[in-house]
């Protein structure tokens, strides 16, 4: 089965050439790379982020205790913020920086590093680093959020320990030269603590309480950390469910699955079998809009001229894909 892996890992390359002959985004899984053997490095728990984690999600309670009192406009508001900081992450940081699935014209690209900023998950030069090791080396030493670490590792707990040494040393030797090229990327990564400051925060808590004149607490504790938790949790549930709950229509020999709740909550990125497969697919799914709030933004920027050069596999090549490695296929696996 290696010389099979090694051909279904050439031809990813050769249909990823096939899409875009520029693209040199390091994202295609890479069967090449081997976990040390012997003992796994000790697991050396960050107390700060332990507490600084409980923290927040207890003032999400307090923020869902809260959420009676808030008045109508403060509630669409609060699910406005959860759309536009969700969007600075599946649009920006994970199908434009990440893959790079399409282009973005300055302006969108400034609007998506307001929203990544609003969403507080690290910069996106980070975050992107980060996911491109995850696709490469994916469930392995490697891999920051490695599941077969276990659900509460890939969720939230590859955030409370150091990573391991492997994902540092792999991470290093990735190309992130089209990171540093980008303008934005750099300029969010230069002023990201008082960019979270002023976005995940500031502005969510400011608006309603000068806008409509909500109570203070309301405004900070449910636009501002019930919806960052909430938010924070979505995100988090593509690397914990989505590796370990749902179909695998596209492949079967890997980890990542198609997972209904996952594409409601984290608007569009649940179809994770194949975005693994076909990584640099901008709709992240076979089906388009279809389920894909991501997608219907992505599309909209086109049509307004502020995007362009959306990938997109075709339909022969998924269906051939389907039929040589799905859960569908004949081969047993
Ligand atoms: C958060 C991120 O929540 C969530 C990401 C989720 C990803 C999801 C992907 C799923 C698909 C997309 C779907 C999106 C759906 C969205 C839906 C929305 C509704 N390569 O980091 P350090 C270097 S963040 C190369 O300290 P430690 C690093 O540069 C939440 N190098 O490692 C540094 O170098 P130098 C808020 C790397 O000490 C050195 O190593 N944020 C790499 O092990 C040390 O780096 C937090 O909670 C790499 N990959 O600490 C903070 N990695 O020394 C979390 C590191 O030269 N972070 N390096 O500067 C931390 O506190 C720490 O990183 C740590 C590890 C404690 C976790
Ligand atoms: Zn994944
Ligand atoms: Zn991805």
């Amino acid at each position: 089965t290696e010389t099979e892996t090694r051909t279904l890992h050439e031809g990813t390359q050769q249909i990823r050439g096939a899409v875009a002959e520029t693209s040199s985004v390091e994202d295609v899984f890479d069967d090449s790379y081997k976990e040390k053997a012997g003992p796994k490095p000790p697991t050396m728990l960050v107390w700060r982020n332990i507490i600084l984690m409980s923290i927040l999600h207890g003032a999400a309670l307090y923020g869902l205790v809260l959420l009676p009192s808030a008045s109508v406009a403060t509630l669409a508001w609060s699910v406005v913020c959860y759309f536009i900081s969700a969007l600075g992450v599946t649009a920006g940081a994970h199908r434009l920086w990440s893959h790079r699935s399409y282009k973005a014209s300055f302006p969108l690209r400034v609007f998506l590093a307001l929203a990544n900023s609003m969403a507080f998950q690290n910069d996106i030069f980070e975050w992107a680093r980060d996911h491109r090791v995850h696709h490469k080396y994916s469930e392995t030493d490697a891999d920051p959020h490695n599941a077969t670490r276990g659900f509460f590792f890939a969720h939230v707990g590859w955030l409370m320990v150091r990573k391991h040494p492997d994902v540092i040393e792999k991470g290093k030797k990735l190309e992130l030269s089209d990171l540093k090229a980008d303008e934005v990327v750099m300029f969010q990564k230069r002023h990201y603590k008082l960019s979270v400051v002023l976005l995940c925060f500031g502005v969510p808590t400011f608006v309603p309480w000068y806008f409509w004149g909500e109570s203070l607490s309301v405004a900070y504790f449910v636009p501002g950390l019930l919806r960052y938790a909430v938010m924070l949790n979505a995100t988090w549930l593509v690397n914990s469910a989505a590796h370990i709950w749902g179909n695998r229509p596209y492949d079967k020999t890997i980890n990542p699955r198609e997972n209904l709740i996952v594409v409601l909550s984290a608007i569009g990125e649940g179809f994770h079998n194949y975005h693994h497969t076909f990584p640099f697919d901008y709709a992240t799914s076979e089906f388009g809009i279809k389920l894909n709030f991501t997608t219907a933004f992505i599309n909209t920027m086109c049509f307004l001229g502020l995007a362009k050069d959306p990938k997109k596999v075709s339909k022969e090549v998924i269906a051939a894909r389907m039929h040589r490695t799905g859960e569908g296929s004949n081969k047993s696996g």
